[in-house]
């Protein structure tokens, strides 16, 4: 029969997400934080459906090397809420073994029978002939492949071997301590769990990151997944299914805009058709916009952002095209109409900085959509 788990990584429990911004009458952060604590049960659930007895967690269970009582006490008690689901947990970079060595004092001390440290490299035996290796971080910044020393671990009755890691296979965060691409065969390893990259990622048919069960950046572009693993029998290529758990959908969109572009319903073709407020959206808008059709669409971004999760509107990248009709609007003459004629001058100027060119244009922009408010 083959042996199933569920692979997970950096769960990042207790993370306090302080680069969202707070709505004024929102819970954002804390239903971020709430959703990380939530895919425990998220987890345990895909394990019990699909007849796991183990969860690898391979490394950043916690977000920082000390979590309060309160997180670190909450997550075992929702661990040991599945008796029959064992929970393996491998100290990774946030959580490494010397910087939260109080952490996993009181994890040895205080978990539950379900839940366990994996604090030595020491082979474990899940079940009858299936080993697993883990390779705990002893400290960050260690500047090795903490999967080094894993071809050298004997499990002699050949049967499966399962690696359990925590860092970069290409060169992620430039921390030099990658793990080597080929490991999976120079350790003779079924399957190698990784953690530390934060989206979904294979390496080769052995290597796989689960990614993040909940998301926290806007790069990956789907919701957090974790990764139900069949193995077979040794040597056989494992079966790898994705598991989609995550709560929130973190999306960045590019918005391409034209001079004659119809700004509003351009917006509107981009935005998710539902769920609105379980996603955290950020819309990148290029290439050209009148002064009109910019006004416009930051009328149209205020109206529909309160619908989400977070909605940001970024022009960054968004240049303006500019018509006399615009500058009209300011005013058809008089100090405006000076005032505005000049910063257009400004933004289009070819011996300014493009610096200057951009605060100019930001300032014509802004003096636009005051007149306009003030019409309102
Ligand atoms: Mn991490």
């Amino acid at each position: 029969m083959a042996f199933r788990f569920v692979h997970s990584s950096d769960l990042h429990l207790g993370r306090r997400f302080a680069s969202i911004p707070e709505a004024p009458d929102g819970n954002i952060r804390g239903r971020l934080m709430e959703a990380r604590h939530a895919s425990i049960q998220r987890l345990a659930q895909v394990a019990v459906e699909s007849g796991a007895e183990h969860i690898l967690l391979a490394g950043d269970t916690f977000d920082t090397s000390t979590p309060s009582a309160s997180v670190v006490q909450q997550s075992l008690a929702a661990m040991a809420e599945n008796a029959n689901v064992q929970w393996w947990i491998l100290p990774g970079n946030h959580d490494n073994l010397k910087d939260a060595e109080p952490l996993w004092d009181k994890i040895g001390r205080e978990a539950p029978s379900n839940v366990h440290a994996l604090i030595t490299p020491s082979p474990i035996e899940l079940s009858s002939g299936v080993r697993l290796l883990p390779c705990p971080v002893a400290f960050r910044m260690s500047g090795s492949d903490p999967t080094e020393g894993l071809a050298s671990v004997a499990t002699d009755d050949g049967g499966l071997r399962i690696g359990l890691a925590h860092a970069g296979v290409v060169d992620f965060n430039n921390r030099g301590a990658n793990i080597s691409p080929d490991r999976d065969r120079t350790a003779g390893l079924d399957y190698l769990a990784l953690g530390d990259w934060h989206g979904r990622l294979q390496i080769t048919e052995r290597t796989h990151y689960s990614g993040s069960p909940e998301q926290d950046r806007f790069k990956h572009g789907r919701r957090g997944c974790c990764l139900v693993i069949s193995l077979d029998s040794p040597g056989a290529p494992p079966f790898v299914e994705d598991v989609e758990i995550g709560e929130f959908l973190w999306t960045e969109d590019e918005l391409p805009l034209l001079p004659d572009t119809d700004v509003v319903a351009a917006l509107e073709d981009i935005l998710p058709q539902a769920g609105h407020r379980d996603i955290l959206m950020r819309v990148k808008a290029t290439g050209w916009a009148s002064l009109r059709a910019q006004s416009e669409l930051d009328a149209a971004a205020a109206q529909c952002g309160p619908n989400f999760a977070h909605f940001e509107l970024s022009k960054e990248h968004l240049k303006t095209s500019y018509n006399e009709a615009d500058i009209d609007e300011i005013d058809k003459g008089g100090a405006l109409r000076l005032a505005a004629g000049r910063l257009k001058e400004d933004a289009e100027s070819e011996s300014l900085s493009s610096e200057d060119r951009s605060i100019s244009a930001g300032a014509l922009a802004r003096l636009y959509s005051y007149v306009k408010e003030a019409e309102e």
